[in-house]
């Protein structure tokens, strides 16, 4: 064969071939399966050497023993390579998909049209088992035995401090508490703020005022942590208005006090 017959559109030399001699039948049948194109064969010394070539743009192997060896176990065909190149951008394809869902669903604002739980803002975890109802008053429900009432200390903003009946319900001041005379009142204090607070029923808005009913949890000196918990027991007193206070200094006048409404 010679290079003015070569089969391949486009070659227009011989330098766009690559080129290989091998001598042995072995090398030649590899070859031969690779593609490869015998085109001259010459005797030397009693030795056949066979010429071959191939467009360079096959994309063969350099060297004829890898073409031998890959030939000899079953060479790679083009479709498997492209398969694998289809898995390959599959799998990008999938994990760059499903990395974009959930980095877009965490921007997402909480909609109320999904019924997916939305992160609260509660900053206590242990406000939501016991949240009061969401009643816009303030005044207690009875129970047979004693009134149970939560009350939340924090600091709406870093001037101004309060309580609130649930977490994320802190005003300063806190809301009004309703009660009736005799009546006998649990009240838990959770400090859902970042600093320090207690909580007392006084008789002036003032820190400090008196305490009345032994109705307080914590002190001044000895407040409740950030985060903890305390409950107290008391008998509402007489009929009248009264407050109740954080007695940690400056609290109240930062806003951390309510209204103590106490009817006959
Ligand atoms: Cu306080």
């Amino acid at each position: 064969m010679s290079a003015e017959n070569l089969p391949e559109k486009g070659i227009q030399s011989e330098q766009d071939y690559e080129e290989r001699v091998v001598t042995s039948a072995e090398d030649i049948r590899a070859l031969g399966r690779a593609g490869w194109e015998k085109y001259d064969q010459i005797t030397v010394d009693g030795v056949q050497m066979h010429f071959y070539r191939r467009p360079k743009q096959f994309g063969v192997p350099k060297k004829a023993e890898e073409t031998t060896k890959k030939a000899e176990v079953g060479s790679p065909k083009k479709g498997e390579s492209n398969r694998s190149w289809y898995i390959a951008a599959a799998i990008m394809v999938i994990v760059i998909l499903v990395v974009g869902v959930v980095a877009y669903e965490a921007t997402l604002p909480s909609t109320s049209s999904t019924p997916t739980p939305t992160p609260t803002m509660t900053p206590t975890p242990a406000s939501t088992a016991s949240m009061p109802s969401t009643s816009t008053t303030p005044t207690p429900t009875s129970t047979s035995s004693a009134t149970r009432i939560d009350i939340y200390a924090g600091e709406p903003t870093s001037s101004t401090y309060g309580f609130g009946l649930s977490a994320n319900s802190i005003t300063s001041p806190g809301p009004t508490l309703t009660f009736t005379a005799g009546q006998t009142v649990t009240v838990t204090f959770h400090n859902a703020g970042t600093m320090d607070h207690n909580w007392g029923i006084v008789d002036a808005k003032s820190s400090t005022a008196n305490v009345l009913w032994n109705a307080k949890v914590g002190s001044s000196s000895n407040p409740i942590s950030v985060g903890g918990t305390a409950s107290v027991t008391f008998t509402v007193g007489s009929a009248g208005t009264y407050y109740y206070i954080c007695q940690v200094d400056a609290h109240v006048a930062l806003g951390m006090w309510g209204a103590v409404t106490v009817n006959p």
